[in-house]
Order: structure tokens, then C-alpha cells, then sequence
């Protein structure tokens, strides 16, 4: 006999299920099978597990839900809508429509309560245990006896597909070493994927593989009823030291008699015969669409709504209570709430000099790093097993371990790709947190650098050996195409400085962005420091300026511009042609697409347009510097892969020299008369 509550749970999996459906059928694209099987899980979370606000989707000591499996974006988004986060139905009507707030996959900002942008499959379960290990991070350094201020879950459902990806090894695996016990995942165990079944291709035991991690592993089989997984989630609470992982065996389309259990279920609409036989299958009117039933929304506006409005009202009262008590950590905390930076935090900024002798921008990084965590106490560092390398540990700040994440530095291992989604996490709690490694490796990071530049969140990657500069390793760790893969990368700022003073103002930029991610390319070998007048405060937010005029007032006759390690290259070549009787005007160029960004008559007073001698200098490819040397310019750069041997010999071998670059510059000169 089914009570009346077993009633309504069942009419409002059914919503969730319709709804998904027919806004599926709607859209004439999208996945309905993984809504349909997996509406339970969504179900309970929202109304009865999480603790959470549709009013304040923001609350800080929320729980945290990410759906790893971005194509079940109509599972979140009939959550969301039931719940009250204030999406209307017209919205779902409208979903993957353009303009509209709901997109194929769930992106972050489009609509309250979406926590994370999600589709790239493996991210979102490495995004979660970033946010898991946040919730440790900041529990360790705010709580205080009595004040349990931080205190809050991370769950997860991640898909076949999901648990197949690189990433998701990496991060769970960290996640496991570090005893995350707030993460709970869900594990969509439904035997289908995109091609066909995932015998196709997969057969290892998931619940072994993660328990080999150090997770906490429940697997509930076809026993899926609603009691059940709330037991399995108690149980999950009570391992506190652990990751949980909870395997669920659904069947992808449930309820759909033609199409249940097969992949025809995942990425189409059901059509529209489909969609009545299973809603007639569910009890529900077959003629019905985008039907919500009165008591499903009463029931979860008394849950979600009511609980979650009344659990942050207590929460705010515990919060004056832990004010009084410990105003200065109320201020530290209301930093990473706010997403603020401590005022005139900047005032002090590293200054280097020429009589410093050479320094490497890594080098230069390396004390900024130090300072700038002075100042900013949510700044957190970490690296993919290379901070020796990368220089950049928070000397006094400790190393986060299991059971005592109080440090500063997080040890990725060398996880690149779960570094990189971590660090999101990381960020998406309001951490000011950057991940180290070598600018090679950057390419194994690319998935989470996107979705950064896609989330408009301001995370931080580091990249050192920066170019062939890096010597004696090779060709294997010689970045060449990476500076302009990440060029071409919307919403990124890709950031080269050219010396100890660039460097200082890279980390401000860097530090003060609120919805940019940005990435450093740090060079390993020393290089010339200049007068810190001779580089302006605004260096890195212009992107480009004149670092050295001509000698000649005027126009000058040619412009060399150079990045990073090349500007001294530049000067010393403009020292070659000057004392030929060539002006030359020298134009570093830290950040090209900041420079893109700044008004024309800024730009053409770097850049006159009616100079058209200008000779790029960078160690890397070519692509992309037309646009800035213009048809009649020449690049000097890298048409190859590196070669292993010294830094010097690799300049000269390559063509990094002042000689060269002079001779460059005078045969543009000259190829630019002939045509006169
Ligand atoms: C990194 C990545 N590769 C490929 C895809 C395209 N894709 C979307 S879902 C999917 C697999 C679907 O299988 P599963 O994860 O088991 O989801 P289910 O069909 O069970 O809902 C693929 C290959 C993707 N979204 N992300
Ligand atoms: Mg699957």
C-alpha cells in the first residue's frame, strides 16, 4: 500500500522526469534518459538532504551540488525550477534556445544555483572535489571552538562517461589521499553511453577502483527507493575521513518502453509517440505537457524553500555570534564571502632593480608570491609535483594534508589536468588559488583553463619554462604553439612579463581579477632587469607600451616588439640599429589581448599605424603576431619544435640574437623602400 507521502515522492519524480521530457521535445535536442533515471536522486537531494536556499542561492555554508553529468542539464534545471530558484516554466519552455538562461549544458551564472559550468565530462566531479577540499580549506582556518561556521557537503552525480575521463582519476584519486569525507558522488551506473553499451569499452570494477583511492563505497544495486539512499547518504556522513561514492544501477530512459536501457534514450527526444507511451507508463496524462502538478510545487516550497530559508536565518545568527567573538577572522572570512581583496593590499608591491644582475621571471614570481600572500590571506598555492621548479610555495604557509588543511600549498601530484579543475573548484569557493607547472604541460590542463575563461572565473595557472629558454630538456618540454593556443582563447588573459618588474605587476593584475582567468608564461632562465620608471604601473593592464623610445624625436623607423624573454633581445638589437642610424622604438608586450582591448588611440600611440616596419620577437610560433606587425612586418619566432641543448646555444641556433633581429629589422626596412 503506497502512503500519501510515497504518492506525492512519486509525483514529483514524475515532474522532474515531464518536465525534462518535454522540454527535450520542445527543444528538438537534448539527453532526456539521465533526468528520467536519475529524477529520485535530484528529488531527495533538493527536498530532503541538502542544505541549501533558492532564495540566496549564494548563501556561503550552502551545499554544493554539481552535476558532472552536464548533458542531464534538465535534471538541474527541473530541480532548480521546482525548488524555487527562480526560473519560471517559460524558461524551460525556452531551453537551448538562444538568449535563453538555460543552456545545453549548465552554464555558471546563466541561473541561480547553477554552481558550476559542466558538459566536459570528468570536470564537474573534479570541480566538486576542488569545492570539497575548499570547504576543508576554510572549515580548518575559520572554525573555532563553538563556532562551527563552515560546515557544509559537496554532492556530486557523475555518469559513465564521467568516471571513464582522465581527469576524474586524477582529482578523485587526490580527493582520496586527502580524506575529503564531505564529498559524496553519485555514480550513474547505467550500463549505456553515447555509442552503445559501456561494455563497448569498459569493464573495470568502479567501486574497487575508487575504494583503491581511499573512498568510502556503497553500492546500492537496483535499490534505488528513496529510503534507501538516504540511508546510504547517513552512511556516507558517518565516514568522516573518506570520500563517498554511492553506485547507482539505473536504466538510462526509465519508463520509456521502447527506449529504456538503450542509448536511444541519451542525446534525442524520445519523439513524440514515445513521450505519451511513457507518460502513460508513469500515470500521467499523455496529453499533458509541462504539467506541475499544484502539491509537487507546495511540497517543495515547504522543503527546499521553507527548511533552506529557515537553515541560513540560523546560520546568519550563528554568524553575529562568531563576529563578536573573532572579529578580525570575521574579516578574513567576509574576503572570501565577498570575493573582496584586503584594502591597499598592493601598496608595498616587490620592486627589482638592474643591479639585481639577472633574474628569472620564475625567480622574480617566486618573491611576489611571497609578498602577495602576505597580503592577501585567501591567496592559495599549488603545484603538479614542480614547485622546486616553478618557485612557487608559500614559504611559511604549510602544505595541506589529510586531516589538517590549514596550508597554503597544495601537492597535485603530477595530476595536471586535476590540478587544473581543482584549482577551479578552488576559485568557485572564493579562494584566490593558482596552480603551477610547466608551460609544456599546460596543454594537459587546457579542458579546465577553458571552462575558467567559460565560468569567468578568476583562476590563476602558472606556467614556467616558458619557451626553448628552458634549455637542456628538450623538445619534449620546449613550449612552442602554447602561447597562442591560450591566445585564442576567449575570456583568458595570457600574461608573458619581460622582467622582474613586469612580473610584480602581473601577479596585481592577476590577483585582482574577478571574472578573467589568467595565465603566466615564467621563464626559466635569468634575465636583465630594468629601471622599475621604465615600466609603467599599467604595464600589464594596457598590455603593451613603449618600454624604449628612439633616440631620434619623431617617428621612429622601425618598432621591434618583444615578449618575456625576448624584450632584452629587442633592446640589444635596438642598440645595434640605433647606432646605425635606424630609429628604432622597442615595445614590450606582456598581454596581447589586453592590448586588443585598450581604445584605438592608445593602441596607435604604441603602434603608429603609418609605421609599418615592425619586427615580432618572440620564442614561439609565429601565429597570430600578423595583427600586430602587419603584411609588411616580420616575425621572428619558432617554425619548429625546440632542440635539447643550452639556453644560449639554442638563442643563437634558433635565431634569438640582437644580430639577428637587427638584420631582420634592416631587411624589412629594406624590402619596405624597394616597394616605396
Ligand atoms: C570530454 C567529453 N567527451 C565527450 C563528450 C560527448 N558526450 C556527451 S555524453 C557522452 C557519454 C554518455 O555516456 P554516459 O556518460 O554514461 O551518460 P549517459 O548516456 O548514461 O547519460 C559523451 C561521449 C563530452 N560531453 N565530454
Ligand atoms: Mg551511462
Amino acid at each position: 500500500m503506497t502512503t500519501g507521502t510515497e504518492q506525492l515522492d512519486e509525483l514529483a519524480i514524475n515532474t522532474i522526469r515531464t518536465l525534462s521530457m518535454d522540454a527535450v521535445e520542445k527543444a528538438k535536442s537534448g539527453h532526456p534518459g539521465a533526468p528520467m533515471a536519475l529524477a529520485p536522486v535530484a528529488y531527495l537531494l533538493y527536498t530532503r538532504v541538502m542544505k541549501h536556499n533558492p532564495a540566496n542561492a549564494d548563501w556561503f555554508d550552502r551545499d554544493r551540488f554539481v552535476l558532472s553529468a552536464g548533458h542531464a542539464s534538465m535534471l538541474l534545471y527541473s530541480s532548480l525550477y521546482l525548488s524555487g530558484y527562480g526560473l519560471e516554466l517559460d524558461d524551460l519552455e525556452r531551453f537551448r534556445q538562444l538568449g535563453s538562461p538555460l543552456a545545453g549544458h549548465p552554464e555558471r551564472g546563466h541561473a541561480a544555483g547553477i554552481e558550476a559550468t559542466t558538459g566536459p565530462l570528468g570536470q564537474g566531479i573534479a570541480m566538486a572535489v576542488g569545492l570539497a577540499l575548499a570547504e576543508r580549506m576554510l572549515a580548518a582556518r575559520f572554525n573555532r571552538d563553538g563556532h562551527e561556521l563552515i560546515d557544509h557537503r559537496t554532492f556530486t552525480i557523475a555518469s559513465d562517461g564521467d568516471v571513464q575521463e582522465g581527469v576524474a582519476s586524477e582529482a578523485c584519486s587526490l580527493a582520496g589521499h586527502l580524506g575529503l569525507g564531505k564529498l559524496v558522488a553519485f555514480y550513474d551506473n547505467n550500463h549505456i553511453q553515447l555509442a552503445g553499451e559501456t561494455s563497448m569499452a569498459f569493464s573495470e570494477d568502479v567501486g574497487k577502483r575508487f575504494e583503491a583511492y581511499g573512498w568510502h563505497v556503497q553500492d546500492l544495486g537496483e535499490d534505488i527507493a528513496l529510503s534507501r539512499m538516504e540511508l546510504a547518504i547517513a552512511g556516507a556522513a558517518e565516514v568522516s575521513d573518506r570520500p563517498s561514492l554511492i553506485i547507482l544501477r539505473t536504466h538510462i530512459g526509465q519508463g520509456s518502453p521502447n527506449k529504456q536501457d538503450t542509448e536511444k534514450a541519451h542525446g534525442s527526444p524520445l519523439g513524440e509517440d514515445e513521450v505519451r507511451l511513457t507518460k502513460e507508463a508513469y500515470g500521467w496524462d499523455p496529453d499533458a505537457q509541462f504539467l506541475v502538478p499544484d502539491e509537487v510545487l507546495a511540497h517543495f516550497k515547504e522543503t527546499a524553500g521553507e527548511r533552506g530559508a529557515r537553515a541560513e536565518a540560523e546560520w546568519n545568527e550563528r554568524a553575529e555570534a562568531y563576529r563578536s567573538a573573532h572579529p578580525d577572522l570575521w574579516e578574513e572570512l567576509a574576503l572570501v564571502i565577498e570575493g573582496r581583496l584586503p584594502g591597499g593590499w598592493d601598496a608595498d608591491r616587490p620592486e627589482f632593480r638592474p643591479v639585481d644582475g639577472r633574474v628569472a621571471t620564475r625567480k622574480a614570481s617566486q618573491k611576489v608570491i611571497q609578498w602577495a600572500a602576505s597580503r592577501v590571506p585567501h591567496l592559495v598555492s599549488g603545484s603538479a609535483d614542480l614547485e622546486p621548479s616553478t618557485l612557487t610555495f608559500i614559504d611559511d604557509g604549510g602544505s595541506v594534508a589529510k586531516g589538517d588543511y590549514s596550508g597554503r600549498n597544495v601537492h597535485y601530484g603530477v595530476r595536471e589536468h586535476g590540478m587544473g579543475a581543482i584549482v577551479n573548484g578552488l576559485c568557485l569557493h572564493g579562494f584566490k588559488a593558482f596552480g603551477s607547472t610547466f608551460f609544456t604541460f599546460s596543454d594537459y590542463m587546457k579542458g579546465a583553463i577553458r571552462l575558467a575563461g567559460l565560468m569567468h572565473l578568476p583562476s590563476i595557472f602558472v606556467f614556467t619554462h616558458d619557451s626553448i629558454g628552458l634549455g637542456e630538456d628538450g623538445p619534449t618540454h620546449q613550449p612552442i604553439e602554447q602561447l597562442a593556443h591560450l591566445r585564442a582563447m576567449p575570456n583568458l588573459y595570457m600574461v608573458r612579463p619581460a622582467g622582474g618588474n613586469e612580473t610584480a605587476l602581473a601577479w596585481r593584475f592577476a590577483i585582482e581579477q574577478t571574472s578573467t582567468p589568467v595565465a603566466f608564461a615564467l621563464s626559466r632562465q635569468g634575465l636583465p632587469v630594468w629601471n622599475p620608471s621604465a615600466v609603467p604601473d599599467d604595464a600589464i593592464h594596457r598590455g603593451a607600451y613603449v618600454l624604449r623610445y628612439s633616440y631620434r624625436e619623431g617617428d621612429p623607423d622601425l618598432i621591434l616588439i618583444g615578449t618575456g624573454s625576448e624584450v632584452h633581445v629587442c633592446t640589444a638589437a635596438a642598440d645595434l640599429l640605433e647606432a646605425d642610424g635606424i630609429a628604432t622604438r622597442v615595445v614590450s608586450a606582456p598581454c596581447l589581448e589586453r592590448f586588443a582591448e585598450q581604445d584605438e588611440e592608445y593602441r596607435d600611440s604604441v603602434l603608429p599605424p603609418h609605421i609599418r616596419a615592425r619586427v615580432s620577437v618572440e620564442a614561439a610560433a609565429t601565429f597570430g603576431w600578423s595583427a600586430w606587425t602587419t603584411d609588411d612586418g616580420d616575425q621572428v619566432g619558432m617554425t619548429s619544435f625546440g632542440a635539447s641543448g643550452t639556453q644560449k646555444d639554442l638563442y643563437e641556433h634558433f635565431g634569438f640574437t640582437p644580430d639577428n633581429v637587427a638584420a631582420r629589422g634592416r631587411a624589412v626596412l629594406e624590402r619596405l623602400g624597394a616597394r616605396a
